[in-house]
């Protein structure tokens, strides 16, 4: 349980902010290639994802693109947020260490308290999982047990119990394979699920063959979804959920899902 006692429900925020994808972004990483993703189609759906979070009534800030950077459009890696404070990451993938240094000035517009991961451990924000009752941390390719270590140190002062899962093998991130639906409520990949750590949880298993749309996110009183996955689709809109689908297949090509592109707070 935390620590301290929440007003807010974790999926409520009033800001969020992300990044437009440069041109560079058809050089981003990725496990593997499926064709270089068409920009066009990129910006459009960038557009859509942004209008989707300020049609719930949030701030939104979009970033200029960082063609330096050319996974940067993927903001959720560089920092946590939380209500107290924000955390500047310390991206485990080399090519994006230098991400972190240029969301430090959007953050200070919001945050007063930034802390940062110092090293050397390393961890990314799609490693993370805000429940409400609990910082959930997966360690993966891109986070390590130092890096959780550290952000654990920091986030105990804020009030937050940390606590250190596993990222499936050959999964990108811990939120790949899972998201927040409510407080109480994990939307998960089978295997995920099955290493228990979202035991005490209520969770819905994403339907197999669909495990690509287990990286959604709650943003006030809509699910964000990508968009081509409709046996998820049903299962949340037959659970109540208020679901906005938005195209994400050229993301997709880039390992990116829908909560890369923001930071929420
Ligand atoms: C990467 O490999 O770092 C990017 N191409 C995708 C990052 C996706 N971020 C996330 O899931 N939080």
């Amino acid at each position: 349980m935390s620590l301290v006692e929440r007003s807010e429900p974790s999926w409520q925020f009033t800001r969020a902010i992300t990044r437009r994808p440069g041109q560079s972004a058809v050089q981003g990483l990725r496990a593997v290639n499926t064709g270089a993703p068409d920009l066009a189609q990129m910006e459009a759906d960038h557009a859509a994802y942004v209008a989707l979070l300020r049609g719930t009534g949030a701030e939104v800030t979009v970033l200029d693109p960082l063609e330096e950077y050319p996974d940067a459009l993927f903001v959720e890696d560089t920092a946590l947020c939380l209500p107290e404070g924000a955390v500047l990451m310390r991206p485990g993938a080399p090519s994006r260490l230098g991400e972190v240094d240029h969301m430090a000035g959007p953050l200070s517009a919001s945050y007063d308290r930034i802390a940062r991961i110092e090293g050397p451990g390393f961890i990314e924000g799609g490693d993370i999982l805000v429940t409400g009752r609990e910082i959930l941390v997966g360690l993966s390719a891109r986070t390590d047990a130092a890096g959780a270590a550290e952000l654990r140190d920091i986030v105990a002062d804020w009030g937050h119990a940390l606590r250190v899962v596993e990222t499936p093998p050959g999964v990108l991130h811990f939120k790949t394979d899972s998201s927040l639906l409510d407080s109480g409520t994990i939307l998960s990949t089978a295997r995920l699920a099955a290493s228990g750590c979202f035991d005490g949880y209520r969770v819905l298993i994403v339907p197999e063959g669909e495990e690509a749309a287990a990286n959604l996110i709650r943003f006030n009183e809509a699910v964000i979804m990508a968009a081509g996955f409709p046996r998820t689709e049903g299962l949340l809109r037959a659970e109540g959920f208020d679901v906005r689908v938005v195209n994400n297949s050229e993301c997709a090509r880039l390992d990116g899902g829908m909560s890369c592109l923001s930071l929420r707070f």
